[in-house]
């Protein structure tokens, strides 16, 4: 890494939180944006904020506590000891994130796979509202007509995507919102890889082992059920943070 591919970077993404890039030597510091995993040593678990059997019956207890204690915690293991070592050790996620490119495989399959999760579990709560409201609610009707249309689009957006992977509700450099699909633990932060780039504000796991054990093949039944537990709260907070 050296600060001119970094800034090539930056300029690529168009972030006002971006600008708030610093540099210590050549590691990105990112000192805007509230990070998922500010002010550490190294990557952790975070911690779930959720029982494992709290958002039954739509996720169940066992698929919680494997994705979680397992999945989530390899992808830990292997990020630590992918920057072990390196400029990259327990800097922002984020930072890293948008820097990587294609060929970066540990740190895009470990690094991705930390964040998403870490993100995935802030956005699932047994108490969800159902719809979002406020500023959220306006921009999704004004961007796709209405709620219910933008369900539609992001369940097929989620169906669609072939193999294992992510479905996304992001906002860009224009602070439009818009829906995609990563492949693997790719994810919209990254400029350099993905097709459409921004912050993410919704994510789904479509990964068969998040939804394997309740639902075996039926990905549809599994997506279905994630609105009965999205935390719209937390969604609509990203948002705001992302427009600012
Ligand atoms: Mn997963």
């Amino acid at each position: 890494m050296n600060k001119r591919d970094f800034i090539k970077t930056l300029s690529l993404i168009g972030f006002a939180s971006v600008s708030k890039f610093s540099f210590a030597g050549n590691a990105p510091v990112f000192t805007g944006k509230q990070s998922l995993d500010n002010g550490f040593g190294g990557f952790k678990l975070p911690e779930l904020g959720l029982g494992y059997d709290e958002l039954e019956p739509h996720i169940d207890k066992r698929t919680m506590e494997i994705h979680y204690t397992k999945h989530h915690a390899t992808y830990v293991k292997n990020l630590n000891e992918a920057t072990k070592g390196t400029e990259l050790e327990g800097k922002d996620i984020e930072a890293i994130l948008t820097y990587i490119s294609a060929k970066d495989n540990a740190l895009k399959n470990n690094g991705g796979g930390h964040y998403n999760h870490t993100l995935f579990w802030k956005l699932l709560t047994p108490k969800s509202s159902k719809t979002p409201g406020g500023e959220l609610l306006k921009a999704i009707e004004a961007t796709f007509g209405s709620f219910d249309k933008f369900k539609e689009l992001f369940a097929a957006e989620a169906k669609t995507r072939f193999g294992s992977g992510w479905a996304w509700l992001s906002v860009n450099s224009k602070k439009e919102l818009f829906i995609s699909s990563t492949q693997n633990q790719e994810n919209p932060l990254m400029v350099k890889i993905v097709r459409e780039s921004g912050y993410p504000i919704l994510a789904l796991d479509v990964w068969e082992h998040a939804y394997y054990l309740n639902y075996q093949n039926k990905r549809v039944d599994y997506i279905s059920a994630f609105w009965n537990v999205v935390n719209w709260t937390e969604v609509e907070q990203r948002y705001l943070s992302a427009i600012q």
